[in-house]
């Protein structure tokens, strides 16, 4: 297809692997990081180092290359977020602000802005999390997406601007591995799996919060982008969902593969964070819209990351 596509935060677990599945469709796909690429990003397509904190240098780059479409991934997690708010919410913030002008500016036909479930907070109905709903989050990530989304959707409403949004549960991947959130924990297990056979989560073992396939979320993000515009009906972040399961319930699911793999538990203050967020999505409004629907189940993930994870282990 003939738009020119621009990514930030491309060496990010969503950005490698979104990055790559864009570029099987169109033929510009330009990764943008403060990081240098590595492997696959790096031979398949152009990069650009780029800081969303520098509008200039954003919007010099989207003329460079002609830019019509931009999925903006850079942004600092829940964890992460939590040690650092002053710069959670200068990345977040700031950086999303600056997109949307240059969007603007340039006539982006559309964004892509992630939000995610950690929007919702200790007021929100836990489980089966409506579309429309109590919104109260207590995390610097929750509030700064929160506020992205209204923003998002205040471009929309004022500018015209044909933003798109998901809200991302935890995201379980083998190609690049998490970092800065409360989910890493489904990721982190299934390497020491591999790796140790044993694994100390800092979740407790019941706390059960919505998660999802990496191929699944990927498969999604895009037709999201591809659905016709008419069909959006929310410009803020849809609903998404996947399966949801404890730390308890993700081992036990491991052991069928892997007999002899422990696990034991050692929260730590991300606990707290867990228990402010829903513990299952509603995205019945998605289904509806645009016909999403996950493919992978908790076992097959589960399955599948382990095979993956032993044969990068086989192939070193
Ligand atoms: C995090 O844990 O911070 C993220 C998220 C749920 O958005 N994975």
């Amino acid at each position: 297809m003939n738009d020119t596509i621009l990514v930030t935060g491309a060496c990010g677990q969503i950005g490698t692997e979104l990055v790559l599945a864009l570029r099987k469709i169109y033929k510009n796909v330009i990764a943008s990081d403060l990081k240098e690429p590595i492997g696959e990003l790096k031979d398949t397509g152009e990069f650009v180092r780029l800081d969303v904190l520098y509008k200039n240098g954003l919007n010099d780059c989207v003329k460079r290359f002609k830019v019509t479409q931009i999925y903006h991934l850079a942004a600092v997690l829940s964890a992460t977020g939590e040690r650092n708010p002053e710069m959670a919410w200068r990345i977040n913030m700031k950086g999303l602000r600056n997109i949307l002008d240059v969007c603007v500016k340039n006539g982006i036909a559309k964004l892509f802005f992630p939000s995610t479930i950690a929007v919702f907070g200790p007021t929100t109905p836990r489980v089966n999390t409506p579309q429309f709903t109590v919104m109260e989050p207590n995390t610097i990530y929750g509030i700064s997406k929160q506020a992205g989304e209204r923003w998002c959707d205040w471009y929309f409403q004022k500018k015209g601007l044909d933003v798109r949004s998901l809200r991302y549960p935890g995201l379980i991947s083998y190609k690049t591995k998490a970092g800065g959130g409360t989910t890493d924990y489904a990721v982190d297990i299934f390497f020491e799996a591999v790796e140790k056979k044993q694994y100390t989560c800092f979740l407790k073992a019941d706390t059960v919060l919505p998660m999802m396939y990496m191929p699944d979320a990927i498969r999604g993000t895009i037709e999201l982008m591809e659905a016709p515009s008419q069909k959006i009906s929310t410009r803020s972040g849809y609903n998404f969902a996947g399966f949801s399961f404890s730390p308890a319930e993700l081992a036990t699911v491991i052991q069928t593969q892997m007999p002899e793999f422990a696990i034991s538990y050692a929260p730590d203050f991300r606990q707290q964070i867990a228990e402010s967020w829903p513990q299952s999505i509603d995205d019945a409004v998605a289904r509806q819209d645009w016909s999403w629907k996950p493919e992978y189940s908790l076992t097959d993930m589960s399955e599948d990351m382990l095979r993956n994870i032993a044969a990068m282990h086989t192939s070193v």
